[in-house]
């Protein structure tokens, strides 16, 4: 005898179609609230901006890495904007625990736009300040380059959030390729079984470095991994912020009035390179990243905002000017640090374990002579 167990089902959200034309079913809200329309596309627009700039500086040797940003704007500003909406309605912050592509998530929670993007400077220069949670989001925790680590962190965060009954929630970024990890798993097992106010956002970009999504997982969705634990999950267009909002609100209100935990896949493509270490165009064609420019996030809401005639290409032009005058100045701010504080880089290697590794000697002599140029750059300004 066979019998069928159970089925599942995996739902999938989209409110504006590419065009910028909303579908019949989407809430009134994103129509009417139009201040809100325009800061998350001002957001979006000015990590844009941020990305291609901040490319430029490693180019010129003036920063570290840049973990890009650009096709993924929209779900970090959907769900980041959703956070703070909710926050508004229980009169507490939530825990943002990133992965460490969610520049404009984390230059939406920050009041000071120059800190917030000084600090990712900072970040992948090196310095520890990097880390630092920005004072109108104190709990945040700083991003994550271990791949899947912070799933079970950010699950144990939840736990204490739960055992100390405080009516607030975390909200734990990963990539598609974090879900195939064992922290990934173990966390939303132990959020499933423990019921706890978490909700985990899987970026399906497409790929995880260099292996597209299909030599990833056979599975269907990323979504379903979270039908395995027993916690609610869903599909969402990652390149739609209104739809990301939407289902990231509600999971937030299942994760605090019930204590409930989610999977949501926010289903986007990553325009840019992995990192500034990593040369896309040899593991995947122009045509594709040709069509992926179609859905672009930026794109379909500037569509919708011009629908709504609340924006058109001179405040654009105005906005933008204002953008850029920031970030120049986060530069400022940022060069400045690391000028001003020549030891950030040699203090790293006064902090090593017991039995010094065989390339320490190297590394330091390395910062050293690294710290002394820069020393001679300020005394020649
Ligand atoms: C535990 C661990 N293993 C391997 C790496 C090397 N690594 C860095 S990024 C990356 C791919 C991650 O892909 P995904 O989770 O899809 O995130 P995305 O970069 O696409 O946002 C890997 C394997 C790492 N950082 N940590
Ligand atoms: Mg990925």
């Amino acid at each position: 005898m066979k019998t069928v167990v159970t089925r599942f089902k995996i739902l999938y959200t989209q409110f504006l179609m590419k065009s910028g034309i909303p579908h019949k079913d989407m809430p009134e809200e994103y129509v009417t609230k139009t201040e809100r329309l325009l800061c998350m596309y001002r957001h979006m627009r000015m990590i844009r901006l941020f990305d291609a700039k901040s490319l430029s500086l490693q180019r010129q040797g003036r920063a570290g890495t840049n973990a890009s940003t650009e096709g993924e704007e929209g779900y970090a500003v959907g769900y980041a904007s959703a956070m703070t909406d909710h926050e508004a309605v229980i009169g507490a912050t939530h825990i943002h625990v990133p992965h460490y592509r969610q520049n404009a998530a984390m230059l939406w929670f920050d009041k000071d736009k120059e800190a917030a993007l000084m600090r990712i400077l900072l970040y992948w220069g090196g310095s520890e300040l990097g880390n630092l949670a920005p004072e109108s989001h104190p709990d945040d925790h700083p991003m994550s380059v271990p791949i899947g680590t912070q799933v079970g962190l950010a699950q144990g965060r939840a736990f204490a959030l739960k055992v100390r009954k405080e009516r607030r929630a975390v909200v734990c970024i990963c990539g598609d390729g974090a879900t195939s990890t064992g922290d990934f798993n173990a966390g939303i097992n132990f959020a499933g079984v423990l019921k706890v106010p978490l909700v985990v956002i899987v970026t399906n970009n497409q790929y995880a470095i260099s292996v597209p999504r299909e030599r990833q997982s056979a599975a269907q969705t990323f979504a379903q991994k979270g039908i395995a634990a027993g916690v609610h999950c869903e599909q969402v267009d990652g390149n739609d912020v209104l739809a990301v909002h939407y289902a990231v609100y509600q999971a937030l209100k299942r994760a605090v009035d019930e204590s409930l935990p989610s999977v949501i896949e926010a289903i986007t493509y990553r325009l840019g390179a992995h990192t500034t270490a990593d040369d896309p165009t040899k593991y995947r064609d122009d045509t594709e990243v040709a069509a992926a420019r179609e859905i672009d996030p930026l794109l379909r809401m500037r569509r919708f905002l011009d629908r709504l005639k609340i924006w058109d290409d001179e405040k654009e032009a105005v906005y933008c000017a204002w953008a850029e005058a920031r970030i120049e100045a986060a530069v400022k701010r940022y060069e400045d640090h690391v000028l001003r504080n020549p030891l950030t880089l040699a203090q790293v290697y006064e902090h090593q374990v017991a039995v010094p590794h065989y390339t320490l000697k190297r590394e330091r002599e390395l910062a050293l002579a690294y710290q002394k140029a820069l020393v001679q750059v300020e005394t020649k300004e």
